[in-house]
C-alpha cells in the first residue's frame, strides 16, 4: 500500500489512500477527515491510553459484560466454531471470549499488521494448541477466510463499539460485508454503546487529562509528518459535541485563529472557528441497536448489559 516519492532527495513515504482522503477532506465544505486516519503507531498508543480513562466508560464496561456473558454465549453457540475478530488491535477481550467458547480456530483480522503479529503471537502462547490465524485485511469488505476454517461455522466477535463510528449505511454495509464473510450457520457478538446522559457522553470524549484532545489533534501532526504539512497544531483545539438529532458524538478539530498552511505544497485556508470533522461516535437505544443488526442482515438472539445501561453486548444468528 505504501508509495514511496522522491523528491528533491527526500523521501517521503505517504499511503496514497490517506493522501486522497486528506486532500479531499481539507478541501471540501464542510471539511471532513475519515477516522480511520487517527490509527498511526503514536494514535494508536493514545487509543490505549483513552481506554484506561475514568470518563471512558466504554471498555471496562464492555469488559465486565463479556466477563459476566461469555459462558451464556458458549452454550448458545455451541462447540467447534472459529471465532473470527474483526479489527483485533491490541485488544484485552479476546482472552475472556477464547476460553470461554473454546474455538477450533482463532481468525484476527486487522488491516495493521505490526499489531496483528504482536496479537497473535501473544494469544497463540496464551491458548496453546489453538490454531492462530491471522489475515491482514480492511474489514470493510467480504474478506476470503483461510482454508483451514473453511468448513468451521464461525462466530464473528466486533467489540468496543467500533460500529458506531459508521454511518448508518456503511454500518449495514459492514454488517453485511460480515456476513458475506462468514458465511452460512455464523452467529455474530458486537458490542453496541448505548444513549445516555450527555454529560456522560461528551466528558467520555473530552476528558479532564487532555488524552483524547491529544488523540484528536495527533491527526494534524499525522498530516505534517507524512504529508510534508505546516499546519501549526497549536493553533487548533479539539471539540466533542452531543449531536442529538443524529444520536452521535462527533469529535472536530476547530481552528483558534485564521490560519494558512500547505500540505504536499497544496495552499489551505481556514478562518477562526472553522472546524475540520474527524470523528462520529453513534450510541443506540436498545431497539435501534436491534433494528442496524436485522437491516445489516443479522437477526439478534441475545443481549447483555451492564446495570447501569451503558453499554450493550449483543448475540445474533445469520
Ligand atoms: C474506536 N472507537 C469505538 C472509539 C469510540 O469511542 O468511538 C474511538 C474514540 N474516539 C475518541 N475516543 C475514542
Amino acid at each position: 500500500m505504501l508509495k514511496q516519492e522522491i523528491e528533491d532527495g527526500e523521501v517521503s513515504l505517504a499511503d496514497p489512500a490517506f493522501r486522497a482522503d486528506v486532500l479531499r477532506g481539507f478541501g471540501s465544505s464542510p471539511r471532513a477527515i475519515p477516522a480511520r486516519w487517527f490509527y498511526d503507531r503514536r494514535g494508536s498508543e493514545l487509543f490505549e491510553a483513552i481506554t484506561d480513562l475514568p470518563e471512558y466508560y466504554p471498555t471496562r464496561t464492555e469488559t465486565a459484560i463479556l466477563r459476566s456473558a461469555c459462558a451464556e454465549v458458549a452454550t448458545l453457540a455451541g462447540e467447534g466454531r472459529a471465532v473470527v475478530e474483526f479489527g483485533s488491535g491490541s485488544s484485552t477481550k479476546t482472552p475472556i471470549l477464547l476460553g470461554a467458547v473454546a474455538p477450533a480456530a482463532y481468525v484476527p483480522i486487522d488491516i495493521s499488521g505490526d499489531f496483528l503479529r504482536d496479537s497473535s503471537a501473544q494469544l497463540a502462547a496464551a491458548f496453546p494448541g489453538l490454531p492462530v490465524l491471522p489475515v491482514e485485511a480492511d474489514f470493510m469488505r467480504p474478506i476470503p477466510l483461510p482454508t483451514q476454517v473453511a468448513d468451521l461455522p464461525k462466530l464473528g466477535f466486533f467489540p468496543g463499539s467500533t460500529i458506531g463510528n459508521m454511518i448508518p449505511h456503511a454500518a449495514t454495509d459492514l454488517l453485511r460485508a460480515m456476513k458475506a464473510s462468514l458465511g452460512e450457520g455464523a452467529m455474530l457478538l458486537i458490542g453496541m454503546d448505548r444513549i445516555k446522559d450527555e454529560h456522560v457522553l461528551t466528558a467520555a470524549y473530552d476528558d479532564a487529562q487532555g488524552v483524547t484532545a491529544a488523540f484528536n489533534l495527533n491527526l494534524l501532526e499525522r498530516i505534517n509528518r507524512e504529508l510534508g504539512g505546516t499546519i501549526p497544531v497549536d493553533k487548533f483545539r479539539h471539540r466533542a459535541v452531543w449531536n442529538d438529532d443524529r444520536a452521535r458524538i462527533e469529535m472536530h478539530l476547530e481552528a483558534l485563529e485564521a490560519v494558512s498552511f500547505t500540505i504536499e505544497g497544496r495552499g489551505f485556508e481556514m478562518a477562526a472557528g472553522e472546524t475540520i470533522h474527524t470523528e462520529n461516535s453513534h450510541k443506540f437505544g436498545a431497539r435501534d441497536a436491534r433494528i442496524l443488526l436485522r437491516a445489516g442482515g443479522w437477526t439478534p438472539i441475545a443481549e447483555w448489559t451492564d446495570p447501569d445501561g451503558l453499554f450493550a453486548v449483543i448475540l445474533a444468528e445469520a
